[in-house]
């Protein structure tokens, strides 16, 4: 069995078109066509990094790499040259497909054009049981850099699989979204969510409330910030009322944005909440109650508990006791690539995986999440970024004496990445945009702080460890 089912079923028209980026255009027999001569042409069978900008050479890398069975390392497009180092380092990448960047000296495949001598033997189709991991996904922690999360071809099968029954996801809906093609939001949930159940994909390549609105869709995928856009453009909302479904990830949804969307497109969102550890594990149904705040029950094959932090003991089910979450499922991650003792840490002793979030539970199995454990780690506009990885960077540039990176309440991003810098002497002009530059440059434009405040010390406890709480 092929984890990409609908896309290599034989008995599956050859012409019907299954993924558009923006104006380009593949058919089920071209993508199967192209990516069979891209993974012909991974020989090696080591890791490849694929540059995921939005375009449907992308879709190829990766589609070829998981249809030869080789490990797919997807890069974010916005990531300067010492995080693509990293990653490229890391993952042990033997390959890179995509234009080329500075600092990667890997053999490089381009998905556009790879010859037709080199067209792959047919026996090799992505088998559920290769063994080893089909993605690595790199994602922060709280403290030092980020982590290749290594997920099996079976778990991403059975984690969409869950989510087709919930949201009743069949080849008869469309799918659109513009989200990032290097996470799970974008890349499993919607680039390999459809090649499995064999309903389209349009992908908008930015994910704006006007394209949004001119692409014609059934299910709609948004994290929250895009969603608070599109609640802002009421035009661009009354369009998606053709739509089925509107699901909402990544980072909570605002009850406000739930109700205003609901007031403009007649559909109460559905909201689910995952982690690039363990995929999507709770949701609202397309039969179900939709509850504004509220992320619903565990989907099919999870089971989730919630423990007091202090004593470990599992807090009543009353909706309003809150507690650490743990969950346990076959969609969970095997590992991070690398790193048994972080991996080791990740799971209680009896096999649950340590979600990092707080959360309460009803009655009637309703999960709300309430926040995250640490300050540590930033979720804006639906990434996830750890402020020590910012504050390593930061504290390498001579200016800067002590630095604490925190997440701020945002109205449009949910939280924005602020640097709170002592500097060694009077800032000059033009220090904070220089440091802004700097975390671009070494990380990824969508990891620079939006704020750099200059002050004088940073708020201490007694034995001397900053207090972030106070600086929120
Ligand atoms: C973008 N810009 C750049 C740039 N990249 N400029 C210079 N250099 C770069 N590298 C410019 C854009 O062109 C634009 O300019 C401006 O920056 C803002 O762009 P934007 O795209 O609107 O970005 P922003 O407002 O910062 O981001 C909002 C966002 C983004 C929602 C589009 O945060 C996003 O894509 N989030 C999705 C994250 C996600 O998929 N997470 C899933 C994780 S998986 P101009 O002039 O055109 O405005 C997970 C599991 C689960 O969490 O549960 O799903
Ligand atoms: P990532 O690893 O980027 O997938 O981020 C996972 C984190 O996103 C989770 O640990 C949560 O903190 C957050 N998250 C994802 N979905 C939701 C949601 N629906 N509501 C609240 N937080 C969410």
């Amino acid at each position: 069995m092929s984890l990409l089912t609908a896309l290599v079923d034989p008995a599956a028209p050859a012409e019907v078109e299954v993924v558009r980026v923006g104006e380009e255009v593949l058919s089920r027999a071209e993508l199967l066509d192209r990516a069979r001569r891209f993974g012909a042409g991974l020989r090696d069978a080591g890791p490849v990094a694929v540059l995921a900008e939005p375009s449907v050479d992308t879709v190829v890398a990766v589609v070829g790499g998981l249809l030869a069975g080789v490990p797919v390392v997807p890069v974010p497009p916005d990531a300067g040259p010492r995080e693509v180092a990293y990653v490229v380092a890391d993952s042990r990448a033997t390959c890179w497909a995509g234009p080329g960047r500075d600092g990667v000296e890997l053999p490089c495949v381009l998905p556009a054009d790879v010859a037709p001598a080199d067209v792959i033997s047919a026996d090799v189709t992505g088998m559920l049981a290769t063994a080893g991991p089909a993605l690595i996904l790199y994602t922060s922690g709280t403290t030092g850099e980020p982590k290749g999360v290594e997920l099996s071809a079976a778990a991403i099968a059975a984690g969409l699989d869950a989510l087709a029954e919930a949201w009743e996801w069949t080849a008869a809906d469309t799918l659109v979204h513009g989200l990032p093609l290097f996470h799970t939001h974008g890349l499993i949930l919607g680039l390999l969510g459809p090649l499995r159940f064999g309903s389209p994909l349009h992908h908008t390549v930015r994910p704006t409330p006007a394209r949004y609105a001119a692409a014609r869709g059934s299910i709609y995928f948004a994290v929250p910030t895009v969603w608070g856009r599109v609640a802002a453009d009421p035009p661009a909302a009354r369009a998606l009322r053709r739509a089925r479904l509107l699901v909402s990830g990544s980072a909570p949804l605002p009850v406000s944005v739930f109700r205003r969307l609901h007031a403009l497109t007649g559909h109460r969102p559905i909201e689910r909440y995952g982690m690039t550890e363990t995929m999507i594990t709770l949701s609202t149904r397309a039969d179900g109650e939709r509850r504004p705040g509220w992320v619903g029950r565990p989907v099919a094959g999870v089971e989730t508990r919630i423990r007091s932090e202090e004593g470990g003991a599992a807090v009543p089910a009353d909706g309003e006791s809150i507690g650490a979450l743990e969950v346990r499922g076959p969609m969970l991650f095997d590992g991070y690539l690398g790193r048994p003792e972080a991996t080791a840490e990740a799971r209680t002793t009896d096999g649950w995986f340590r979600t990092g979030d707080i959360a309460t539970c009803d009655a009637d199995g309703f999960h709300r999440i309430v926040g995250r454990a640490s300050t540590d780690l930033i979720k804006s506009g639906g990434y996830r970024i750890g402020s020590g990885e910012i504050e390593s960077v930061l504290l390498d540039h001579p200016a800067v004496a002590e630095v604490a990176v925190v997440g701020l309440p945002d109205p449009d991003l949910g939280q924005r990445v602020a640097a709170f810098v002592v500097p060694e002497r009077t800032p000059r002009d033009g220090l904070a945009d220089e440091l802004t530059g700097l975390v671009a440059e070494a990380l990824s434009w969508h990891k620079r702080p939006r704020d750099v405040v200059f002050v004088e010390s940073l708020p201490r406890n007694a034995m001397g460890k900053v207090q972030k709480k106070r600086l929120l």
